[in-house]
């Protein structure tokens, strides 16, 4: 007679290369041989195909083929359906929910909105003032997505002492005494670098600069 049967199975993948083979650990009913099944059939979708393999036992076992790449950020997961059919006559078909989750990989880079930024302080500005919140934006998931703030090596140590770069909010404040007569502007790379096993990092240059005073009026006594 005719029957049916239907089962789960689910596969995950990293970001994969087309031609990547996904095989399935189909687990079928007991009450139905699955020596017997000959060919499969995959629902119509984007990225996936279907191959018959031979077994031992004379029956077929399902693998399926990545046709393009995978991108987690674009779709994490898919559901698909696929249809078995056995030799025999006539023919039993049964259907599968085949669940595909999408691992990420470290594909993205962090991002800054702007590649440079521009503060201009007041002379009277205290320590502790805030100059700027950084805030760098990366897709992934996970530590692959985690941003961690720092200067870049370029930044001299006087500039590291004189501003703090908070690593985990980006809060960037002035902490040390200026003298700004001696230095006016202090150019900075900051570097957002997420905390992927291959990290990406990505590059900002803040500019700060101090405004100018008023003149003092003339006259005033001046020590020699
Ligand atoms: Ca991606
Ligand atoms: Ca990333
Ligand atoms: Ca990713
Ligand atoms: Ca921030």
């Amino acid at each position: 007679g005719w029957c049916t049967w239907s089962w789960r199975c689910g596969t995950s993948t990293t970001t994969a290369a087309p031609g990547t083979r996904l095989p399935l650990e189909i687990a079928l009913d007991p009450d139905v041989g699955s020596n017997s099944i000959q060919s499969f059939q995959l629902s119509r979708n984007s990225h996936f195909g279907i191959e018959a393999q031979p077994r031992a036992d004379g029956g077929k076992s399902a693998e399926l083929v990545l046709l393009h790449e995978l991108d987690r950020e674009t779709q994490a997961a898919y559901t698909l359906e696929l249809v078995a059919q056995d030799g025999g006559s006539p023919a039993r078909a049964g259907t599968a929910t085949v669940s595909v989750r999408v691992l990420d990989a470290n594909d993205n880079s962090p991002a800054f909105p702007q590649g440079s930024l521009t503060v201009e302080l007041g002379e009277d500005a205290p320590r502790g003032s805030l100059l700027l919140d950084l805030d760098a934006a990366d897709p992934d998931e996970g530590p692959n997505g985690e941003i961690v703030y720092g200067f870049g090596s370029q930044v001299p140590a006087e500039a590291r002492q004189l501003f703090r770069l908070d690593p985990l909010s980006g809060r960037l404040t002035l902490e040390g005494p200026v003298d700004y007569e001696r230095q006016r502007t202090y150019e900075l790379d900051v570097q957002a670098q997420d905390r992927g096993a291959s990290p990406l990092a990505a590059t900002c240059k803040v500019i700060v600069t101090w405004a100018r005073r008023p003149a003092r009026p003339s006259g005033s006594a001046r020590c020699a």
